[in-house]
């Protein structure tokens, strides 16, 4: 039965909000065949991840979603029979009232950041009543294994990647459609999106060395300028490539959302950030160094140590010690001690084995979307 969803979502600063709430809607329409809407306050944004959003249209349709633009005070419009409140935006009150005046009341969610953390299982399911309306309020929570919301990304997306990998020739199409051509047959590639992090310089300094020819490919945006600096330039211009060592670094524009995932499908380690790019690396079963969203009060540390406490299972200790020392590195902003890098790249072949052990694990464990189908199913 086609059930019709309301998915509300804000942008703050980056990407990730728009990112995860358009991924989840295409998944439910696409995959679970739902009629969604979706809700955003800032569609040029979105356009950058999505070419074919209209900025200028308040409500159109892409790829079977209807995207509407979220403008305060909201469209005289009656609810949808699920509401989503996608990671910590508000609902307007007036949207509410008219929930709550509805004889069926929808059913609402209010879907949180993913955390590998052990209170995710103790917390994800719990309701909570409004302190005015007659409306009941789920928290679902995105994480690993059983017990959680599970995680984001669509399982047969990612069964193609192994043809993908093994057509000949896709990967080097894709890679020359971002201007990279004639790689060296041993060649290194990475990817780098993080935010402005001064550690970006020590493993440049290790790829700049390495014993391979390396390729760095850097969409847009914040970790451009600490790349330019380490090159001696003033900025880093798309398609402009430029050699330092071992290493040649070619920056490319800002990606939409699905090339970005090949993006990730094609390189041998991707440096990620966030939510989204860092779940769907861990589908492109391949070595990552992940960047968390950083948090005033330091709890993205115990969602890192979280997340490697997991990611440890089935590698060498010595190399899990290697791992997590890198991305210690990383996410303390620190160049550190060259060795760390070098034998970090040292190790991965080992990692790349352990990326595809993890990739078979995550598909293994429940998935967002199919977890707030299930939900749903059980309540209408
Ligand atoms: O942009 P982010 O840093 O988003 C973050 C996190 O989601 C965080 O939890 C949230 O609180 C904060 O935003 C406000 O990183 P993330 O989560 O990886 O999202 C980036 C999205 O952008 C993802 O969907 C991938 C996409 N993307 C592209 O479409 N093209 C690109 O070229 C790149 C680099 C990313």
């Amino acid at each position: 039965m086609k059930t019709r969803w309301d998915i509300f979502c804000t942008v703050i600063d980056n990407y990730g909000d728009i990112g995860i709430a358009w991924r989840l809607a295409r998944q439910l329409t696409e995959e679970f065949n739902q009629y969604v809407r979706l809700w955003v306050d800032d569609l040029e944004s979105f356009q950058r991840l999505e070419p074919r959003i209209d900025a200028y249209n308040p409500s159109q349709m892409v790829c079977g979603v209807e995207v509407c633009q979220w403008t305060e005070p909201l469209p005289d419009i009656a609810p949808a029979q699920v509401v989503i409140e996608a990671l910590a935006c508000r609902l307007p009150d007036a949207y509410l009232e008219k929930m709550a005046a509805m004889p069926i009341k929808p059913v609402w969610i209010n879907l949180e950041y993913l955390s590998a953390e052990d209170w995710v299982e103790k917390c994800h399911g719990l309701s909570s009543p409004h302190p005015r309306l007659p409306l009941i309020q789920t928290f679902f929570i995105p994480g690993f294994g059983p017990g959680t919301g599970g995680l984001l990304g669509s399982p047969r997306h990612h069964e193609k990647l192994d043809v993908w990998r093994r057509q000949t020739g896709e990967r080097a199409r894709f890679l020359s459609g971002m201007g990279i051509e004639s790689l060296p047959d041993q060649a290194l590639t990475v990817s780098l999106f993080a935010y402005d992090n001064p550690a970006i310089a020590g493993l440049l300094d290790a790829l700049a060395a390495f014993t391979r020819p390396a390729c760095l490919i850097v969409p847009e945006g914040k970790a451009s300028s600490r790349v330019a600096a380490w090159l001696g330039l003033g900025e880093l211009r798309p398609r402009q490539p430029a050699n330092r060592g071992m290493l040649a670094v070619h920056p490319i524009p800002f990606l939409y959302q699905d090339q970005y995932d090949h993006l990730l499908w094609a390189c041998d380690l991707n440096c990620v950030r966030g939510e989204d790019s860092f779940v769907q690396a861990q589908w492109a079963s391949r070595p990552l160094i992940w960047q968390p969203y950083v948090q005033e009060d330091g709890a993205h540390w115990k969602k890192l140590q979280a997340f490697l406490s997991l990611y440890r299972q089935g590698l060498e200790p010595e190399t899990f010690d290697l791992l997590a020392s890198a991305w210690q590195l990383w996410n303390a902003g620190e160049r550190g001690k060259p060795e760390i890098w070098h034998d970090y790249l040292g190790k991965l072949p080992e990692l790349n084995l352990h990326a595809g052990y993890w990739q078979s694990r995550i598909k293994s464990w429940p998935n967002l979307a199919n977890e707030l189908f299930k939900f749903v199913k059980a309540r209408i």
